[in-house]
């Protein structure tokens, strides 16, 4: 039976004997070497981590798991978030599956159709708000500060809790952290747990270093990079068209105690580096998550990431999230035919 991230990591988390230890299978995702990526970019250890592979398709299950617990631990009734759509997605299915009332909060029109699918499917309340992601978590927050109401976002501390247990998994397939670790940069949470979670692996002695974080936001939506709020931001990565980090500040301390880098990356870089893990590697990820895969292919050209070094590419989503995405920019065409013998087999041969 599957253990899920709050057994198996149980020492590493604030769990109490009240905790209840509610999973749905999150965690223990394939850390997959590259292969033909590598190869072209003449890298040696480069590997993907496929966050796709948790129960709701994304890494915000793990955050979502111990938030929920934590909420139920503390008699909370109803659970609430702002999204760009992952996290309502993971909140929907948690929510549902510990019997609490999920409402989430999302911006209109920039939320990929597979998120709102999920969440529509897992019985959440959907609230589409004329404004930005940036808007809804201001209106989260006030409203979990006016009423008894548990905010799941990352801003609570027991989301960045149960992420920092994907470091722990790199190290562990790894024996030992990698040189580099390349992860999408959005509200920032993921960023500030995968570095929480090496710190303390370092500090335990799982490992005998951290790696320098790498951290990409998208051109339209890098606040980080640029150093102001981002008020109107754009990005096709619509889960990070973000313009207000929450956590802003602890993204800074984990790319400056880890001696990395918060770059940002344009669209079409993140579309390049999309099509190429599909086509290069099979692996199908949303395109926020291409952003790392992006944000390092532009590094190792500026030779910020040496060519012998181990790298990890966080890949956050799935591709499966945005199905709209994947048909809007098909170079392939599909051929439609009728059912006789000899046409089909013209088209086979021609191909
Ligand atoms: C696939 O769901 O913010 O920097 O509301 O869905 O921790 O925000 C999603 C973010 C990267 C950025 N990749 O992570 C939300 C939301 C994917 C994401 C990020 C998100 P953070």
């Amino acid at each position: 039976m599957t253990q899920g991230v709050l057994q198996t990591y149980h020492e590493f988390l604030p769990i109490t004997p009240a905790t209840p230890m509610i999973t749905l299978g999150e965690g223990n995702t394939p850390l997959v070497r590259s292969h033909r990526l590598a190869e072209q970019l003449g890298l040696d250890h480069l590997y993907f981590k496929l966050e796709g592979s948790n129960p709701t398709g994304s890494f915000k299950d793990r955050g979502m798991v111990m938030a929920v617990a934590n909420a139920i631990e503390n008699q909370s009734k109803t659970i609430i978030c702002a999204s760009t759509g992952n996290t309502s997605a993971s909140a929907a299915a948690y929510g549902a599956h510990c019997n609490l009332s999920t409402v989430v909060l999302v911006p209109k029109g920039n939320v990929a159709r597979g998120k709102i699918a999920q969440a529509i499917a897992y019985g959440a309340n959907i609230l589409v708000i004329k404004g930005n992601f940036d808007q809804a978590l201001t209106m989260v927050r006030e409203l979990t500060r006016r009423h008894p109401i548990a905010l799941v976002n990352s801003v609570n501390p027991y989301r960045i809790e149960g992420q920092k247990t994907a470091a722990f998994e790199v190290a562990d397939a790894l024996g030992d952290a990698p040189d580099f670790l390349c992860i999408p940069v959005g509200n920032a949470g993921n960023i500030t747990a995968y570095w929480k979670g090496f710190e303390e692996y370092q500090e335990t002695e799982h490992t005998t270093h951290s790696p320098q974080m790498f951290g990409f936001q998208a051109e339209g939506s890098a606040p980080i990079v640029r150093g102001e709020i981002i008020e109107n931001p754009e990005t096709i990565a619509s889960a990070i068209r973000i313009g207000n980090p929450a956590s802003w500040k602890t993204a800074l301390e984990a790319r400056d105690e880890s001696g990395g880098i918060i770059d940002a990356v344009t669209d079409e870089e993140i579309l390049a580096a999309y099509k190429l893990l599909a086509r290069l590697e099979g692996i199908f990820c949303e395109p926020a998550s291409a952003a790392s895969v992006a944000g390092m292919m532009k590094s190792v050209a500026k030779g910020l990431i040496p060519k012998d070094k181990k790298v990890v590419c966080v890949l956050t989503g799935s591709g499966l999230k945005d199905p709209d995405l994947a048909n809007q920019i098909a170079d392939i065409p599909l051929r439609e035919l009728g059912t006789e013998i000899d046409d089909v087999e013209r088209a086979v041969l021609s191909m």
